[in-house]
Formats: structure tokens, C-alpha cells, sequence
């Protein structure tokens, strides 16, 4: 059978003593075959996905960058934080999302990056990652429902992949989609109304500024499917819902992008969402945030503690 023959292929040598070009011409191989999708390769592509999981490993853990990592943040802890989600592809309920991830398949990933730029491109999510150095950074998270955490995210910063495509001048958005397979997501089925699939969105000064970052990887890992492998956007100034998870496409516009919570919901969950204290989710406070791990309830802060970084971005002109 040919994925017995294929097989040694796959296991080549690790990446670090792999000379460059051959790696590339594996990964090639890879790309091409994998996203074929044939019937004929079924076997064959579990194999593959071994293969892909062992090389993601390798990329664990990224040193942190401590300029990015305030000091004094303690992290929350990895085994609630990674079993507590949103992400409602899988379930609205956050208990149960990380049961019904099993048949998510998230290697390989193709991601397309295109739109108002002279360079596109389509890129499997792992190749991503090994192609810009990356990270670990340790950020504030807060979701709109009130709750946070500190979470040591793995990965690089968006503006260092949106260059790389050569944006346009006439680009002033970045719309992020994110994976609709509704064979292997069951909460798809139990939310048609839903405008799926999920969609953010940023504004392009947002999108490229150093804090806004694609991560590949939490707690020094790979990203758990639940928190979004294999590639999900992270702002850590906005309320959660506006960090996509599972990208499959980021596309550069000069039209503000219709986002799933702002069509379903404009005055809860505007396009800007910054996290605010002063500003009050119609239905509750925000002043406060219940930290997911330990119960604490703490002081939520303007920009969630990112004022400093990001409040020139919301200076009201003249
Ligand atoms: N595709 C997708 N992305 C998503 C969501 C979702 O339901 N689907 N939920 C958002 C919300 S509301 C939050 S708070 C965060 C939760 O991320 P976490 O589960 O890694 O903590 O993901 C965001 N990204
Ligand atoms: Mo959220």
C-alpha cells in the first residue's frame, strides 16, 4: 500500500538537522497531499497528521519575551484555563466544549492571507509557525462575560505576516474568518440562526500594532483544539470574542467587516469592543472581573491594562 511505502517520508530526520531546502521540499510534498483531500490517501493522511503533530512539537516551548510579560502577572491556572472555553462551533456550554473537540481535525490547515495586497498567500498553519520566530508572551484576557485570565500565549505578531503580503494602501480592515466544518464542529447544528461562519474584525492600525498577535500555542504547547488550533488571532485590549479562533482566512479590506456578534447583537457587542470598566454591558457590569481560576474578583482596567500600549490608537481628533 502506497502509505506504507510513504511512510519513511514522513519521519524524516527533525526539522533542526534537516537542511533548509529539503525540509521545504517535504513540507511541499506535504502540502500538496494533504490538501488533496482523496479518498485513495485516507490512511495515509492519519499518518501525516502524526507526523505534523510531532514536528509542531518541536516549536514548544518559544522563549518568552519578557518586554511583552509583565512581571507581576501570575498565570491562571493551565488546566482550567484550557477547559473552560468559548467556542460555540463546539457548545455554548464552556464545560463542555473541550468533550466534543475529538473530531476536529487541525493539521494540516491551510490559511489564506489576501485581499488589498500585492502578495497573497496560502500557507498551512504549522508552516506559519515555523516561518517567524516565535514567542511566548503573558497576557491579560478578559471576555465580555466578565470573567479573566493571564494566559502565556505562544506565537508572533500578526503586523510581521501582514507585511510579508505587502498591504495596499487602500486596506483600513482586517476580516478574519475562522473554520465552519459542520461534520466535525456538532454546535454548528444547534445554532443555524447563526450568521456562521465566525468573523471579526479589526481596524488595520489595530491589527498591526505589536500586541495583536497570532498564536499557535498556549501554557509552552501546541494550541489545544478548544483554545483554537492550529492558529488563532489574540488582542488582548478587547473583550475575547474578538480574538477568532481556528483561522482559516485573514483578508485585508477597505470595508469594516460585518462580525458574527455585531450582526447578531449590535449594541452588546459593537465592532471596537475595547475592554472598558466605565462602559456597562447592557445587561451587566463590567467594572469588575471574576478571575477563572481562582474566583477572585478583581478590578477590570481600561483597555484591560493595556492603556499605556494602545490608548493612542483611540485619542479623539481635534
Ligand atoms: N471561532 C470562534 N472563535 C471564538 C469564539 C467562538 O465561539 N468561536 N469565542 C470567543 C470568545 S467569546 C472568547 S471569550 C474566546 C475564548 O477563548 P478561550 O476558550 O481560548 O479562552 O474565544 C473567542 N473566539
Ligand atoms: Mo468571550
Amino acid at each position: 500500500m502506497s502509505n506504507i511505502i510513504l511512510r519513511p517520508e514522513w519521519h524524516l530526520p527533525e526539522r533542526q538537522v534537516t537542511p533548509e531546502p529539503a525540509y521545504r521540499n517535504r513540507r511541499q510534498f506535504l502540502r500538496e497531499f494533504g490538501f488533496t483531500g482523496s479518498g485513495l490517501l485516507a490512511g495515509a493522511a492519519l499518518l501525516e497528521r502524526d507526523a505534523w503533530a510531532a514536528d509542531a512539537k518541536k516549536l514548544y516551548p518559544a522563549q518568552r519575551n519578557i518586554a511583552f510579560s509583565p512581571p507581576d502577572l501570575k498565570l491562571s491556572d493551565e488546566k482550567v484555563f484550557i477547559s473552560y472555553n468559548n467556542f460555540y462551533e463546539f457548545s455554548t456550554s464552556k464545560e463542555s466544549v473541550v468533550e466534543r473537540v475529538d473530531k476536529f481535525i487541525t493539521a494540516p490547515w491551510p490559511v489564506k492571507i489576501h485581499g488589498l495586497c500585492e502578495k497573497p498567500l496560502t500557507i498551512d498553519a504549522q508552516e506559519l509557525a515555523a516561518e517567524f520566530p516565535l514567542e511566548e508572551r503573558v497576557y491579560r484576557f478578559r471576555c465580555v462575560e466578565a470573567w479573566g485570565a493571564v494566559v502565556p500565549w505562544t506565537g508572533f505578531e500578526l503586523r510581521k505576516l501582514l507585511e510579508r503580503v505587502q498591504p495596499k494602501a487602500g486596506a483600513k480592515f482586517v476580516k478574519f474568518v475562522t473554520a465552519m466544518k459542520p461534520e466535525q464542529m456538532p454546535g454548528l447544528a444547534r445554532l443555524r440562526g447563526y450568521p456562521w461562519p465566525y468573523t471579526e474584525g479589526l481596524r488595520m492600525e489595530e491589527a498591526m500594532h505589536p500586541l495583536t498577535i497570532l498564536a499557535t500555542g498556549v501554557y509552552g504547547k501546541p494550541l489545544p483544539k478548544q483554545n483554537g488550533a492550529p492558529i488563532r488571532v489574540v488582542v488582548p485590549w478587547k473583550y475575547g470574542y474578538k480574538s477568532g479562533k481556528s483561522l482559516v482566512s485573514i483578508e485585508l479590506t477597505d470595508q469594516q467587516p460585518k462580525t458574527l456578534w455585531e450582526t447578531l447583537s449590535p449594541e452588546e457587542y459593537p465592532f471596537e469592543s475595547n475592554v472598558d470598566p466605565a462602559v456597562p454591558h447592557p445587561r451587566w457590569s463590567q467594572a469588575t472581573e471574576r478571575q477563572v481560576d481562582t474566583g477572585d474578583r478583581i478590578r477590570t482596567l481600561p483597555l484591560n491594562g493595556y492603556a499605556a500600549q494602545v490608548g493612542e490608537l483611540y485619542k479623539k481628533k481635534g
